[in-house]
């Protein structure tokens, strides 16, 4: 049974990973950590607030609670890096690099995410391999990149269990994602059902890779409980389950809703990193090495995703 120490749960993965882990590992042994208070994560499990740039007090979590695994959530995405670049590799290498010593030095494991940021404009753009030219062009994809091999350095230097999925575009219904380029994939569904339309700052053309909670979720744990013997990578396995233009995504919330229309304002930061990254990666090696396999696909997340924000929002459109 795992002891986990969850960093950055605040987020839009850690608020669903946290009860998620939880429900699998039991509550008392997913420590939650962010920066704010999370009255939520609270509730039902340990939290603390902790700065992830701290090491000393991530630390000594660690230590009061005996943990033995780390999931390192702490980002700042895509189109928000761009902004303040400095500060993205500030807090994206400080949090990952504390992770990692905090666990060179209590002997634990870590997750961290990378991203399909983590490719650019070199990368073969169709069915990117696992292992090909990755030249990003953002803060974030740099991070990535670095992160992906930091990560691989302290498993073969110190001998530690690092292990990492290069996640699509995240869609979920609870909480919203901030800063990233392929956050219009969420956002399309509120604005849907309370306005009947959108207006999408990602070019109608432009494919990217998408996951659904609830396999992106999955996905997390597979890897970490895999058996270390199978795994030829480490740092970090692309996963993939959809790939989908704006157009396709509102052409199939039309299919519930008829009267959705979408026009564009174009944003050119998410414009230019969106064009950046691949179209849809192969993933052919989490299959193979710990059996990953998508249960969702684009038509199963829009009906689903319509209707658990419907009834967030109290809404019958
Ligand atoms: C972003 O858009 O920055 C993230 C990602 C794909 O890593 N959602």
């Amino acid at each position: 049974m795992k002891k986990i120490l969850v960093v950055g749960a605040g987020g839009q993965i850690g608020s669903e990973l946290v009860p998620y882990l939880r429900s699998v590992y039991g509550s008392h042994n997913v420590v939650a950590t962010d920066v704010r208070e999370c009255k939520n994560l609270a509730e039902d499990g340990p939290f603390e607030v902790l700065d992830a740039l701290n090491p000393t007090t991530m630390a000594s979590v660690v230590a009061r609670h005996n943990l033995d695994t780390i999931f390192n959530l702490v980002a700042l995405l895509s189109a928000v890096g761009e902004r303040n670049p400095q500060m993205a590799w500030g807090l994206n290498m400080g949090a990952l690099l504390n992770a990692l010593e905090v666990a060179r030095q209590h002997s634990c494991a870590v997750f961290t995410p990378s991203s399909i940021g983590a490719f650019g404009p070199t990368s073969p753009k169709d069915g990117t391999p696992q292992d090909t030219i990755m030249q990003p062009t953002t803060i974030y994809g740099i991070c990535k990149v670095t992160g992906e091999l930091l990560s691989n350095y302290y498993t073969q230097k110190y001998g530690i269990d690092t292990r990492s999925l290069r996640f699509p575009g995240i869609i979920s219904n609870k909480t919203l994602p901030g800063g990233g380029t392929t956050d219009y994939a969420v956002e399309i569904f509120y604005e849907a059902i309370r306005n009947g339309k959108y207006t999408c700052a990602v070019p109608s053309d432009v494919y990217m890779d998408m996951i659904y909670m609830p396999d992106a979720l999955r996905a997390i744990v597979e890897l970490m409980e895999a058996d270390p013997a199978k795994l030829v990578h480490r740092n970090s396995f692309n996963v993939a389950s959809m790939s989908f233009t704006p157009e396709i995504i509102a052409a199939e919330i039309r299919k519930h809703i008829p009267e959705f229309t979408m026009d564009y304002d174009i944003d050119p930061v998410k414009d230019q990193i969106s064009r950046s990254w691949p179209n849809y990666l192969d993933d052919s090696c989490a299959r193979e090495e710990w059996g990953w396999k998508p249960k969702w696909d684009l038509e199963l997340t829009v009906a689903d995703m319509l209707e658990a924000i419907r009834y967030k929002l109290g809404h019958n459109r």
